[in-house]
């Protein structure tokens, strides 16, 4: 069944659950919560639920599993694969009303979040505390928690304390059939059998709505050292990476963004930046279709590193060391120290997204390399991808610090690409041995190539594991598993 078909005695039972102002039907209030962030995954629903604590979310699964409803989940949506929208009349289930705040957990350096806190909101509540949160990304004051959990989000702290699911002490999530698992005490060591919330990170709304999260915090590093490192080609860029990952302990960020990229960044920002030289076009004559891809091999284009280090104390002196020892390799370097100074670096990545989303609708390839592949991948995927669309425009940026490559795609004046340039590009990461996934997840974006990575017992694994916990199929249908 499809939302559309909704019975009103259904809806009254939900608005019975939530409260009316919670059940939202009306076409012009729901359609913000039928369009993806990147505009190019759009969906209809007839209805959006917003429950207020786990007890509400709880009742409102138990209704539409035996009304057979399909939902989909949605934090703040800015997920970036197709998998936070009704791409199929789902209903969808808001989580921003889970906004309760626990006390900081200072013994235990932990904290429990309602899953629709920001992770903006979570930063200053550990702050508060002072503490902070191990995972960071440029969308902080729109992803939630739970979307971070349930996509497993990565971003830019990855180098220092991994990814989301290494964040997790504890979850509470509600089951397709209404049922609720809390596992929040939040011990270090707790072999109790089979961990559900590393199962539930990642799941991306398929096994269950996240309603709580405890979350490790860390201490707040207030001594910071940023620089931005411009190199010739994108192939010295990675050998500079690898080289500051084994020379810097204090690393916490280690990203890179690629010549096309950063000219198309510079020019959204209207300021190029301090060292190196954007290779085409420039803030005034510029344009995306000024904008010609690299050819591949050693004129791979020219390569910039965001690095930054961070400790107790100063760190400026461990960071400058390790920048002259990588000699020639770099070109220049800016380094920063006072946060105004270091934010006018970070710009030039954080930015990225927004500049392309700027200039079109993309296609977000957002894939892992082994540390052995990846100057191989950084200089060959213009080809493959041009091979795919001769008139596509590839830009590449991402955690190079994590071998996390972001390829993003634009067809000519900003439109799609050719469809087949996502599956040409992913299937070249798996013949490399990456990932065709690293940080964002599946989504509905990369169904179609999930088998590239995971073997036919692994995907019978999967649905098996769907099939135990929403056996009726009715969490996120459309998203993850094939
Ligand atoms: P949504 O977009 O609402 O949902 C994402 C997925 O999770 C969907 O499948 C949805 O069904 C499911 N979901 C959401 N909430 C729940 C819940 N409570 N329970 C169960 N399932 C749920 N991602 C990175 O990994 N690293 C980055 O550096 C990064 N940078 C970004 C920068 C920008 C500018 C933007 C727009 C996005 C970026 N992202 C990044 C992607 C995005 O922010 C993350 O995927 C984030 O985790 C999504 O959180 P959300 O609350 O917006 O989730
Ligand atoms: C980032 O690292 C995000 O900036 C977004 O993961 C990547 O836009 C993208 O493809
Ligand atoms: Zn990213």
């Amino acid at each position: 069944m499809t939302a559309s078909a909704v019975e009103p005695a259904v809806i009254e039972e939900l608005a019975g659950v939530v409260g009316p102002a919670h059940v939202l039907s009306d076409p012009e209030v729901t359609a913000g919560y039928t369009l993806d962030w990147t505009r190019r995954f759009a969906g209809s629903t007839p209805l959006v639920i917003r429950p207020g604590d786990t007890a509400e979310t709880a009742a409102v699964l138990g209704v539409l599993a035996a009304a057979r409803i399909p939902v989909v989940p949605q934090g703040g949506n800015t997920g970036l694969v197709g998998g936070s929208v009704p791409l199929a009349g789902e209903a969808v289930l808001s989580t921003r009303r889970l906004r309760s705040c626990e006390p900081v957990d200072e013994l235990a350096s932990q904290v429990t979040l309602g899953a629709g806190v920001t992770l903006a909101e979570a930063q200053a509540h550990a702050a508060g505390a002072g503490l902070s949160v191990g995972v960071d990304l440029a969308a902080r004051d729109s992803a939630t928690i739970g979307g971070m959990v349930a996509t497993n989000a990565g971003g830019i702290n990855v180098v220092r304390y991994g990814s989301m699911r290494a964040q997790v002490a504890g979850i509470e999530a509600v089951l397709a059939d209404g049922s609720v698992v809390s596992h929040m005490a939040g011990l270090e060591k707790d072999n109790t059998g089979y961990d559900l919330e590393g199962l539930l990170a990642g799941s991306e709304g398929t096994l269950g709505i996240i309603t709580r999260v405890r979350l490790r915090l860390h201490p707040v590093l207030s001594e910071r050292a940023t620089a931005l490192l411009a190199f010739d080609t994108a192939a010295d860029a990675v050998v500079a990476a690898a080289a500051l990952r084994r020379t810097v302990a204090s690393l916490r960020a280690l990203e890179a963004v690629f010549c096309d990229a950063m000219t198309l960044v510079s020019q959204h920002l209207g300021v190029n930046p301090p060292v190196g030289t954007v290779s085409t076009g420039s803030a005034s004559d510029g344009g995306l279709n000024a904008l010609t891809p690299r050819t591949p091999g050693a004129d791979g284009g020219a390569a910039w590193l965001v690095v930054e280090a961070a400790a107790r104390a100063d760190p400026s002196d461990e960071l400058a060391t390790a920048v002259a020892d990588l000699g020639d390799l770099v070109t220049d370097a800016a380094v920063a120290l006072d946060p105004g100074a270091r934010q006018r670096l970070w710009a030039f990545r954080e930015h990225v997204t927004e500049a392309i989303s700027a200039a079109g609708i993309p296609h977000k390839l957002d894939v892992t390399l082994p540390a052995a592949r990846l100057a191989e991948f950084t200089d060959g995927v213009t080809a493959v991808v041009r091979a795919a669309d001769p008139h596509a425009l590839p830009l590449l940026f991402g955690h190079l610090g994590d071998g996390n490559v972001h390829v993003n795609v634009l067809g000519p004046d900003g439109a799609e690409p050719a469809a087949g340039v996502d599956d040409a590009v992913l299937r070249y990461v798996a013949d490399l041995g990456g990932s065709i996934s690293a940080e964002h997840g599946i989504g509905t974006a990369k169904l179609a190539q999930l088998h590239l990575n995971r073997s036919e017992a692994e995907l019978a694994a999967f649905a098996a594991i769907k099939r135990a916990l929403d056996p009726a199929g009715l969490l996120n249908p459309n998203v993850l598993l094939p």
